[in-house]
């Protein structure tokens, strides 16, 4: 494999456009402004390109808004709804599952289609989205099929088009280090499309950058997702078997990781997020007979919700109106985004169990519910203290360091149901 640091002809590309403001484009448009770039965001959220445009981000993500407020100030960012004319065109987009948990490929076909008019041939492409084999080839048929001017490596005189794909890897939480300090890979369609995103991450990027072809940088991606999925569904599975056999499944993983060649990740309500809950599928639609371990995974903590409503219903008992705590919606500690989150899951379903019940949810990065629970009349967010003090049965679902402030003498005479061990 090779192995590029060719940062210096990144300097070739003045403007680059970043398709999509979620949590990856905004905070790839940010780096790449702080490093000297003209960037353009496009977004269809008039919201969020208001938002930057104000310097703001819409998403909680730390340190993003001190680079996205310097950089729309220097006039180095700025968002706007259309797709621009650039030299560079980062496609950072969703890619949700869809009903059969095949990948939905039509946010990625309406960039290449507002793409392709802008091009004139010399511009790079680079797909960051997460995308099951063979999406970065779709994106550039797509592309070439609206403009047959065009080619991937300029052959017959037709002025090629680079396009690559470079996955992006990082963690929420901690996006604007790991942007800076992961290795990426790199595929790209020819090896100039390859040579050339790589000088463009080259800029910001202190980690490595491995060079290969675009479907084997697609699957690297699934893989390690699927990867720890399927770690993280071992340790569900045993958090579930522990309970039947009144183990503390904790301690248990704590005791089996001081052997020196096993590390068990920890249990947890289940797997939320936008990565490691939907990009497994992706891979098992790609190849249903052969994935029977990454599908089960999936389905292991997909199950998990299920096991902690069970948990509540018991907890409740006979109780009629029960006050029910529940602390935490989003899919992991100190951030606030709920997608796929099963904290959300099971308060729904705990709502729905429960109509008479009383449901106080605390979350502290956010203002509101989200949609599927402001449906309930049953369910309110509210203050951490006051749902705890109010609660006889406690659920602990994200281990937002705010829960870290609850007095421990309040917990005191309730069920608690720690589904994150937290209070060990
Ligand atoms: N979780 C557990 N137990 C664990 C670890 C995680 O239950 O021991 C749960 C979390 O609570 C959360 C879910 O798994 O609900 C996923 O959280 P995460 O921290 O494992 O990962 P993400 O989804 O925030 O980010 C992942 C990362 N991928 C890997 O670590 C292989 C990140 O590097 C990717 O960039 C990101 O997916 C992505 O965008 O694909």
């Amino acid at each position: 494999m090779l192995t590029s640091k060719a940062a210096d002809t990144g300097a070739a590309i003045g403007t680059v456009a970043v398709v999509g403001l979620g949590y990856i484009g905004l905070p790839t448009a940010a780096i790449l402004a702080t490093n000297g770039f003209d960037v353009v965001g496009v977004d269809v959220n008039p919201e969020t390109v208001d938002a930057i445009n104000n310097g703001n981000v819409p998403f909680v993500e730390p340190d993003l808004g001190i680079h996205v407020a310097g950089a729309v100030s220097r006039g180095k960012l700025r968002a706007q709804l259309e797709t621009p004319r650039a030299d560079a065109y980062i496609v950072a987009v969703p890619t949700p599952f869809k009903a059969d948990k095949s990948a939905d490929m039509s946010y990625i076909a309406a960039a290449a289609r507002a793409i392709a008019p802008q091009l004139e041939g010399g511009e790079l492409v680079i797909l960051e989205s997460t995308s099951p084999p063979g999406s970065t080839r779709r994106l550039a048929e797509l592309i070439l099929g609206l403009r047959p001017d065009l080619s991937l490596d300029g052959r017959d005189g037709r002025p090629a088009v680079l396009v690559a794909h470079c996955p992006e890897r990082v963690l929420p939480g901690r996006i604007m280090i790991e942007l800076v300090t992961n290795d990426r890979v790199v595929g790209g369609l020819t090896t100039e499309a390859a040579d050339a995103a790589a000088a463009l991450y080259g800029v910001f990027c202190k980690g490595e950058i491995h060079l290969t072809d675009a479907a084997t940088a697609e699957m690297s991606k699934l893989v390690e997702n699927a990867y720890r999925d399927v770690n993280i569904a071992f340790a569900n599975e045993l958090s579930v078997i522990s309970d039947n056999l009144d183990i503390d499944v904790w301690e248990l993983i704590r005791l089996a990781n001081h052997h020196p060649r096993v590390n068990i990740l920890q249990p947890g309500p289940g797997v939320g997020g936008h990565c490691i809950a939907v990009d497994p599928w992706f891979i098992v639609a790609a190849d249903p007979e052969n994935s029977a371990l990454i599908r089960t995974a999936r389905e292991v903590n997909d199950a998990k919700p299920g096991h902690i409503v069970e948990q509540v219903r018991k907890a409740v008992g006979d109780d009629g109106r029960p006050v029910i705590a529940c602390l935490g919606l989003a899919f992991k500690a100190n951030i606030d985004d709920v997608r796929e989150s099963p904290a959300v899951e099971i308060v729904r379903r705990v709502a729905a169990m429960h109509p008479a019940a009383d449901i106080l949810v605390a979350a502290p990065h956010k203002n509101e519910l989200p949609p599927e629970l402001a449906a309930y009349a049953n369910v309110r967010l509210t203050e951490t203290d006051h749902a705890v003090a109010a609660a006889r049965v406690v659920v602990l679902l994200v281990d937002h360091d705010r829960f870290r402030d609850i007095d421990p003498s309040s917990l005191e005479g309730k069920t608690v149901i720690d589904t994150r061990g937290f209070w060990r």
